[in-house]
């Protein structure tokens, strides 16, 4: 069958040698997907070259050798017709062309709902369907209501895009000098992105030439950067400003919020609505090992990073090998005499031979002229990586409860991670003990690797320590064994105070309640956004939020964007001052949440990790489906809150 429409121009010659060489490595799903759509020959997809749903998270969508050979000819074969002929690009707006190709790609069947979230996803035709479709002034003309943002990391730039293109008056505080939140205070050596990054990037500013798949701090920094720019967002924000308390006000049904000025003095500014976007990695957390305050040399935080302290030549202590640590112990190791890793439980890694590759030219060519390969390729991240590891997080509860793995597909995952960590440190057998977990693969972050973790600690001037740490004394750390190991520098890459959200400002709501008291140390919100008691606060990025299997945190931020949007209307619709969170509703909701993250890896496991508060309870994880979140959050249901 032969769709067409709107003209194509050719791309650009290359002789089909030229042309076989582009796809030979690219994966072969998506880039059928867009030549269908762009040859309007919806032939190309053929149901004996659909990936296999069961084997989705692999790179091929696990096509046979065969498959791909014969996709690769199909590929070529159309590439050389765009490039001899252009052709006619079949309309986003035919939507059973473009289900037929989602669910080529997709190799099954998918429900309208999920259609619906992968065309905003895509954005195909490049235009922004989350974008807001309401104006203020054409519901209630009489009334300004204004919103105050806190924080213009990734998550608060997105605030002040929507607030914008509605036309909702917003300040955004920033504590900072510059935008970008966390890609803005890590600035450690080898800091970069552990999801990829045709993915990790906004629906609404998508780029196809990101220069590697996982891009370094700086890259990411300046996406955001010139998002803030050219969305217009960055004259809204005051920085150097930060929110020490924010109070609601019971006469006025306003948030009053007391902000430090970049001068050093304090003012109050009046808002209607409140939006935390301040994250849950912003406060960095140093241990109170005793003794911390009196070692005599530079020590630091991997958020903090000091780079007027000179490591080379020196010994160095690394406490932490989490995400930030495996990521700054090879750079490290670079430079120092000599380098002691303190690990206090090992990571689980998933091989990922692209981690600090570049983009190779071939794929930047196919994204570049191709027409929308580069959205159909984020969609295929998208999708992959979605749903696609959750099956394998979910406790199985007839699998016996060794604590090793919580059903046949973690159980599975466990043996082919073993398997490459096993490969990886073959030729170092006393680092072999030490580096394979002993708690199920998804209980804690899953970290990439491409070989860099063994080589780095198996250099001669690196040393792994598994001793817990006992104290640290004016010339280094002391382990349990009574050993004081002398060094130079310490670098604190011990992770954030995540499950205390919002602090150190101090948030008060109806009656003076103060948000930390009410919650107890156990951190809630109906859809990770909104509290009892505190209306007209939404938390982005909030408890309950954060991704451990599928995909990019940033698709949830728009989420809860366009959710705390539609809150917005509500109130003017309604003539009404504030919205409060039901309490019956946030009780039916967090329980709902709990149960889900105890039949999860990561809350079954008694594995520490920072998704969990200090009682044990997971304060920071979303359990279910993306789609789940999606759907619950498309527009607030005014029946969950009461109007003041
Ligand atoms: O922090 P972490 P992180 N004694 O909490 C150890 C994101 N991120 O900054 O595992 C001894 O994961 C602790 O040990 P243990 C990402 O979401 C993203 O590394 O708790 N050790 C662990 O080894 C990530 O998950 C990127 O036993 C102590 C380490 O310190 C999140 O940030 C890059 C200790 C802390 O690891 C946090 O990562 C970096 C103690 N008392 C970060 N206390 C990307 O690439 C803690 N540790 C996007």
């Amino acid at each position: 069958m032969s769709v067409s429409s709107q003209a194509v121009a050719p791309v650009p010659f290359v002789d089909d040698d030229a042309l076989q060489a582009m796809v030979r490595r690219t994966p072969l799903p998506p880039l059928l997907a867009a030549l269908a759509l762009a040859t309007g020959d919806l032939s190309l997809l053929r149901a004996d070259l659909r990936p296999d749903p069961a084997q989705i998270t692999l790179v091929h969508g696990g096509l046979s050798s065969e498959q791909r050979a014969e996709g690769r000819r199909v590929a070529v074969e159309a590439l050389a017709r765009l490039r001899d002929h252009g052709e006619k690009l079949v309309p986003a707006t035919d939507t059973p062309a473009v289900r037929q190709a989602v669910e080529f790609m997709a190799g099954e069947a998918v429900s309208d709902d999920c259609l619906s979230l992968l065309l905003e996803e895509l954005a195909v035709t490049g235009d922004d369907l989350r974008a807001p479709d309401w104006r203020p002034d054409a519901i209630d003309p009489e009334r300004t209501l204004h919103v105050t943002v806190v924080g213009a990391g990734m998550s608060g730039l997105i605030a002040g895009h929507r607030l914008e293109q509605a036309g909702v008056p917003y300040v955004i505080l920033e504590k900072n000098d510059d935008v970008g939140g966390t890609w803005f205070e890590n600035q450690y050596p080898g800091c970069r992105v552990d999801v990829p990054n045709h993915l990790y990037s906004y629906s609404f500013v998508q780029r196809h030439d990101w220069p590697q798949h996982f891009s370094t701090q700086e890259v990411l920094l300046d996406y955001f950067r010139s998002c803030a720019e050219d969305l217009g967002v960055r004259r809204h924000i005051r920085f150097g400003t930060e929110v020490l308390h924010a109070a609601f006000d019971d006469d006025t049904r306003r948030w009053r919020v007391l902000v430090r000025t970049p001068g050093g003095g304090q003012e109050t500014i009046e808002t209607d609505v409140l939006v935390s976007a301040v994250g849950q990695l912003n406060r960095p957390n140093i241990p109170e090992f005793p003794g911390r305050e009196r070692f005599a040399g530079p020590r630091f935080h991997s958020a903090e990073w000091d780079h007027e302290v000179d490591l080379a030549g020196k010994r160095v202590a690394v406490i932490g090998t989490g995400a930030s640590g495996i990521q700054l112990i090879p750079e490290v190791a670079k430079q120092a005499d000599e380098l002691l890793v303190f690990q206090r439980t090992p990571n689980w890694f998933m091989p990922s031979p692209e981690y600090h590759a570049d983009v190779p030219e071939t794929a930047q060519w196919l994204l570049r002229n191709v027409p929308h390969y580069a959205q159909w390729y984020r969609f295929w991240l998208f999708w992959r990586l979605a749903e696609g590891a959750l099956p394998a997080a979910r406790v199985d509860p007839d699998w016996p409860a060794d604590g090793r793995s919580v059903g046949p597909l973690n159980d599975a995952l466990r043996g082919m991670l073993t398997g490459y960590l096993e490969g990886q440190f073959a030729d170092a057998p006393e680092l072999r003990e030490q580096v394979v977990p002993q708690y199920p693969p998804l209980a804690k972050r899953m970290l990439l690797d491409n070989g860099t973790w063994a080589s780095a600690l198996k250099r001669d001037n690196v040393r792994l320590v598994s001793d817990s740490i006992r104290e640290i004394t004016r010339h280094g750390v002391t382990t349990a064994d009574g050993h004081e190991h002398r060094v130079d520098a310490i670098v604190y890459a011990t992770g954030f105070r995540a499950s205390r959200f919002l602090t150190p400002m101090r948030v008060t709501g109806r009656g003076g309640v103060d948000l930390h008291a009410n919650w107890e140390g156990r951190p809630r919100a109906y859809l990770g956004m909104t509290v009892p008691g505190f209306p007209n606060l939404f938390c982005l990025y909030g408890p309950n939020t954060n991704l451990v299997a599928n995909g990019s945190i940033i698709f949830f931020s728009e989420c809860e964007v366009r959710y705390m949007l539609g809150c917005i209307r509500l109130l003017l619709e309604r003539r009404a001052r504030a919205l409060d969170c039901r309490r019956d509703v946030y009780d039916a909701y967090n329980q709902l949440v709990d149960e889900g993250n105890a039949r999860m890896a990561w809350g079954a496991s008694s594995v520490n990790s920072w998704y969990k508060n200090a009682d044990g309870h997971i304060t920071q994880n979303w359990p279910f489906t993306l789609l789940e979140f999606w759907q619950r959050t498309r527009s607030p249901n005014p029946m969950d809150f009461e109007f003041l």
